[in-house]
């Protein structure tokens, strides 16, 4: 359908009242949540031998990451969050599982695999997290807290479904649960299960003995350099998966990605929204060569407007996450994934009005960060990684979380 306005219409004086009060008969959300379906579960999680939170982003949405935090410090709980819920639970901690899913830790995934009541909050059980849907925590029972009732066992069955708000529906978990006075001695076995699965596979990488940039590194180097102070964003692939698991997020809203939508050249437009708002913060992208180049003409208007967003592009010359899965599941027989080494990114910050740099050595990584960060203005970085290194551990796609590998 076309709705063609003539321009003498478009530009006529219209009566126009503005509108104050929104009525969608469609959308009236329970925001309450049931108190005896909270009290179920304060007693389930009272119960339970091997429980684990699963927080997602949901929870950040809700602006209940105090409240989140509350309910898990209440006592000894596993705690675990996805891609869109880190920073809802300030890590690192020591009730910390890591961040679950494909990429996720084995910890949080085998906790996971292994639980015998799963508390979701703000998440949605998608098939990043779950792998194989039929062989999803086999043992376990599920309370499942979600404002969307649409999401409630839409892919895994809810035993105690809670229909409300999370900042709402948490500090009244949390109450319920500490008026049972729940044994803390009956989760010792179960931390000593998480303990050996953290020792066994920590998360790690084998870094490079000369001056070559691992992937990993450059997170790591990019948390030192920011001492962990900076609002973090990412396009999709390999460097969006190595940016939540090396960056450490202590605060909600530090992280801004695109999630389960998956948008190549998210990262970008999504650091200078966030500069715009909160001009006194450092607002860094960590992008994908591939990724950035989808909207990369912004930084036209970053020069124009002086928003100074600092773009770090982790350039592996490939689209690596693609690339990653036709080395593992396709014979290494790479097609369309080799970026070469063009356009000259240095080249073209200059030509956008921003400041253009390359970095190339793992020795002054973090100095040559922190002058990035520190000179005025947008900031493109190239930073040349290690080309074919793949974002371990994985769950493989369709598999369960108990066959992760690397
Ligand atoms: C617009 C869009 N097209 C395609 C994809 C599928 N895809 C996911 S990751 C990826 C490769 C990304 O490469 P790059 O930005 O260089 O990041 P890397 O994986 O190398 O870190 C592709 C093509 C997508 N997510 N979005």
């Amino acid at each position: 359908m076309v709705v063609d306005i003539p321009q003498d219409l478009s530009r006529a004086d219209i009566p126009y009242e503005p509108v104050t009060d929104v009525h969608l008969p469609g959308y009236q959300p329970t925001t309450d949540g049931n108190q005896k379906q909270i009290r179920l579960a304060a007693k389930a999680l009272a119960n339970a031998r091997r429980p684990v939170i699963y927080a997602g982003g949901g929870v950040i949405n809700a602006n209940a990451a105090a409240e989140l935090t509350e309910l898990v410090v209440s006592d000894r709980l596993p705690v675990t969050c996805t891609v869109m819920g880190l920073g809802a639970f300030p890590a690192p901690h020591e009730q910390w599982l890591g961040m679950l899913g494909m990429h996720g830790t084995r910890a949080a995934n085998y906790a996971m695999d292994e639980a015998d009541l799963i508390c979701a909050i703000g998440a949605r059980f998608d098939d990043r997290i779950t792998g194989k849907l039929s062989e999803f925590a086999p043992r376990a029972k599920f309370i499942h807290i979600d404002i969307d009732p649409a999401e409630i066992s839409k892919n895994v069955p809810a035993h105690i479904p809670i229909v409300g708000d999370a900042k709402n529906i948490l500090p009244r978990l949390t109450a319920e649960y500490r008026a049972l006075s729940p044994d803390a001695k009956r989760l010792e076995e179960w931390w000593s299960r998480i303990r050996a699965w953290h020792e066994r596979h920590p998360l790690g990488y084998d870094d490079s003995k000369d001056h070559e940039i691992k992937p990993q590194y450059m997170i790591e180097a990019l948390y030192e350099a920011t001492d962990g102070q900076a609002i973090v964003t990412s396009d999709v692939g390999q460097h969006q998966m190595w940016a939540a698991q090396y960056f450490h997020f202590r605060e909600p809203r530090r992280w801004i990605n695109s999630g389960g939508l998956g948008t190549m050249g998210f990262g970008l437009p999504a650091a200078m929204g966030a500069k715009v708002g909160r001009p006194d913060e450092t607002v860094v992208c960590v992008a994908g060569d591939g990724s950035v180049q989808m909207n990369m003409q912004e930084l036209a208007t970053c020069a124009q407007e002086r928003i100074a967003i600092k773009v770090f592009i982790m350039n592996n010359g490939y689209l690596g996450m693609v690339r990653q899965w036709q080395e593992l599941f396709w014979d290494k027989r790479y097609s369309h994934v080799d970026m070469g080494q063009w356009p000259d990114y240095v080249k073209l910050a200059e030509a956008y009005g921003a400041t253009g740099m390359r970095f190339e050595d793992k020795r002054t990584l973090v100095k040559d960060m922190q002058e990035a960060i520190a000179t005025d203005g947008p900031v493109l970085v190239d930073v040349r990684v290690t080309r074919e290194e793949n974002t371990y551990p994985m769950i493989p796609a369709g598999q369960p979380a108990r066959n992760m590998v690397g």
